[in-house]
């Protein structure tokens, strides 16, 4: 999958007064963990809710579905911001898709809509490439925030 064709959501545009979220983030690959929240906390500036989000840190992505789950019951809009990286085991593709199936778990059944920041790398320099640094391509960790805000909007709208 690539970046081409990337939604693009005018955070300052949105109606996001009182909107409560949450990012919760991963704590492995310091560097690219940096870059990611950095990002998100970006998103939230240009959203108006950089003073009242709550930011919590798990120890990795496989723990990021239960603390989504958590978070979802107090807030109207989750962030989940991780990096994994594939090692020579097969536990990157556990971990993947724990923490995939998990937040797609989270999202649905709590009807929280959780922004999904996790990158699923073969190595670092991809997930540096992704992680909104000043090297970077691309800045994931804005991008979920932004989905989250505005999904969550989206939905106080319905
Ligand atoms: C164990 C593990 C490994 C090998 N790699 C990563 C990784 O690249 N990124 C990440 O976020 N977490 C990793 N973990 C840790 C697991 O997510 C989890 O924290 C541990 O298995 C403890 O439950």
């Amino acid at each position: 999958m690539s970046g081409a064709g990337a939604a693009e959501t005018h955070l300052t545009e949105l109606k996001t007064e009182g909107l409560k979220v949450a990012v919760v983030a991963a704590s492995w690959h310091d560097r690219v963990m940096n870059g990611l929240l950095g990002g998100a906390e970006r998103a939230l500036q240009d959203a108006g809710l950089h003073q009242s989000a709550t930011i919590v840190r798990v120890p990795g992505s496989f723990e990021l579905p239960v603390a989504a789950a958590r978070l979802a019951a107090s807030h109207d809009a989750v962030v989940a911001l991780g990096v994994v990286i594939r090692g020579g085991t097969p536990h990157f593709d556990y971990v993947c898709e724990a923490a995939t199936q998990g937040l797609t778990q989270v999202s649905v059944t709590t009807g929280t809509p959780v922004g999904f920041g996790v990158l699923t790398c073969d190595d670092e320099q991809q997930a540096l490439d992704r992680a909104g640094i000043e090297e970077s391509s691309e800045d994931k960790g804005y991008e979920a925030t932004a989905a989250a805000v505005h999904t969550a909007v989206t939905l106080s709208q319905l």
